[in-house]
């Protein structure tokens, strides 16, 4: 029998991957980044979440942002709580470092479906930041909440953090640190990113969106490739809410994580 932990989890997970499969909105920027990622009317974060709650299967947001905007979101689409974060106003090198942005008991009484938390793999502040992983990990298991992690190499002996072997290495370090879900770079290639999915050894890995792309075509090509070498989905932040026309733009990354369909089709769902 499971436990009730376990069932919680079960259930939990297949809410963020409905059919197996997710696009998940991140939208933790205005501390990572600060403002300057949002223009117009997209600073105010309200805007924008109208817009893609009812197109994506997930949205990530740290606590804060969470509690102000849960009228518009909740009831709508599960949410994922990321409890680790840095300002880019720190000096250079503490950058590599994420520090507590919130609680366990914070996300469970968001009702959030999941906790998020990024590792740095590499960086001079592994050491912290894996005892802050275990920390939201061991809380997690308490309440049956999956735990993505932001598995991301980044250090000074890193000299291509989108290097398949590096890739590899920081999804083995995240199924091996016990993450439920794995958001990490896309490696240039759907073959090297199948053998990135082949290291993930059944967890489910999303690519994680970066910049915006010159185009949302190119983009799309992007995600099918992920698609086609066997990821799970993709966590995308700036090339949905600093498209043009964000739903749209959902609309179409949507239709390729989960219909299969060709960028050139899809693309048109952008309007
Ligand atoms: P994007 O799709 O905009 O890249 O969002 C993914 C993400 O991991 C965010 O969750 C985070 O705020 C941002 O990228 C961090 O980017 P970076 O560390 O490269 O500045």
């Amino acid at each position: 029998m499971l436990s009730y932990a376990a069932v919680g989890k079960k259930i939990r997970l297949g809410r963020l991957l409905p059919d197996g499969k997710s696009l998940i909105f991140a939208f933790d920027h205005g501390v990572e980044h600060g403002p300057s990622d949002f223009s117009g009317e997209t600073i105010n974060p309200r805007k924008i979440l109208e817009k893609i709650v009812d197109v994506v299967d997930a949205i990530m947001l740290l606590p804060g942002m969470a509690n102000i905007t849960s009228d518009v979101w909740a009831g709508k689409v599960p949410l994922i709580v990321k409890v680790t974060s840095k300002t880019s106003l720190r000096p250079e090198d503490a950058r590599l470092l994420q520090s507590p942005f919130g609680w366990v008991e914070d996300v469970v009484a968001l009702g959030a479906e999941a906790v998020a938390a990024t590792v740095y793999w590499g960086s001079h502040y592994e050491d912290s930041m894996l005892r802050q992983w275990f920390t939201v990990k061991r809380e997690a298991e308490k309440y049956g909440l999956p735990c993505l992690q932001l598995s991301y190499p980044r250090g000074p002996a890193i000299k291509n953090m989108y290097d398949v072997e590096v890739v590899r290495y920081g999804v083995r370090a995240a199924i091996e640190s016990g993450a439920d879900l794995i958001k990490t770079y896309y490696t240039g290639s759907t073959e090297t990113f199948r053998e990135v999915v082949k290291t993930a050894a059944g967890i489910p890995v999303l690519m994680s969106g970066g910049a915006k792309a010159k185009t949302l075509l190119d983009f799309l090509h992007v995600v099918k490739s992920v698609m086609d070498a066997g990821g799970q989905g993709v966590v995308v932040g700036r090339n949905i809410f600093q498209h043009e026309n964000p739903k749209g733009a959902a609309k179409a990354i949507s239709a390729v994580v989960h219909e299969g369909l060709d960028p050139e089709e899809a693309v048109k769902k952008a309007g």
